[in-house]
């Protein structure tokens, strides 16, 4: 029970990474506070969670949103000792086709929510005395696969973000990022089903990390709880990466 008695705020807590960030902190004895736009799902973790969690439908690209969603959940549990600014999407393309739109939304839900859920949940942490911010970034954040050019920016920009926030905030807020390699979320998956074929690029994505496989969400969730919690207090300022040794090995040297 490692987590007993504390609260989270988990943004895109309905699937994929967010909702497996729940399940390991409500298991461990923590509140958790889901926020996302997709009300059946998010409804759907909470329900699973009982009464240690609470959805909460919010478009984090908003600050109105989130200042308001963060206060709703504080009156019902009293206090934030975590924040997981985890809710992403992932769109295709290149700079020269890739629509202001586009970039826009790219920037808006990865980068711009950390940057409010941050600014919004950060003053009650300062209440406390303490608190972990935990930014979900992406194994793209060093090493970069084509063709994705706002979702690298925004990625490799979380990584700026979260040493700027464990600056500003030490000694007694810590802000880490964590950077996972192809994980099998519904993000990911509706990644496949760009292609004609979505075994192809499912294919590539177990071929290219070491350990030729992707990773379950509930890994990546764990880590989360792992660097919130006390057991890592002395870890802040950095970039963590959680990747099946994505990128570590030169190209063609083992035959
Ligand atoms: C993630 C996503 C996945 C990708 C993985 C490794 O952040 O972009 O689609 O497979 O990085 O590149």
């Amino acid at each position: 029970m490692e987590h007993q008695g504390r609260t989270a705020i988990v943004t895109g807590g309905s699937k994929g990474i967010g909702a497996a960030a729940v399940e390991v902190f409500v298991r461990e004895g923590a509140n958790a506070i889901i926020l996302d736009v997709d009300e059946e799902k998010g409804h759907e973790v909470a329900e699973k969670a009982g009464k240690q969690a609470i959805f909460i439908k919010c478009d984090v690209s908003k600050e109105k949103e989130v200042e308001a969603a963060i206060a709703q959940g504080v009156d019902k549990f009293g206090q934030i000792n975590y924040l997981v600014s985890n809710a992403g999407v992932q769109r295709y393309s290149k700079v020269t086709e890739t629509s202001e739109e586009e970039w826009d939304l790219v920037m808006d839900v990865n980068l711009k929510s950390a940057f409010l859920c941050a600014k919004h949940a950060i003053p009650y942490m300062e209440k406390l005395g303490k608190g972990v911010v935990v930014n979900v970034s992406s194994v793209q954040a060093m090493i970069s696969q084509g063709n994705v050019g706002p979702y690298v920016t925004s990625k490799t920009a979380m990584v700026g973000l979260t040493r700027s926030i464990a600056v500003d905030y030490a000694p007694n807020i810590r802000c880490v990022a964590v950077c996972p390699g192809t994980v099998d979320t519904p993000m990911v998956r509706w990644g496949f089903e760009q292609s004609p074929d979505p075994e192809v690029p499912y294919q590539e994505c177990v071929d290219m990390h070491l350990t030729k496989r992707i990773a379950q969400p509930i890994e990546v969730g764990e880590f989360i709880a792992y660097l919130c919690s006390d057991k890592a207090a002395f870890m802040t300022g950095q970039a963590y990466r959680i990747d099946g040794g994505l990128g570590v090995m030169i190209p063609g040297s083992k035959r």
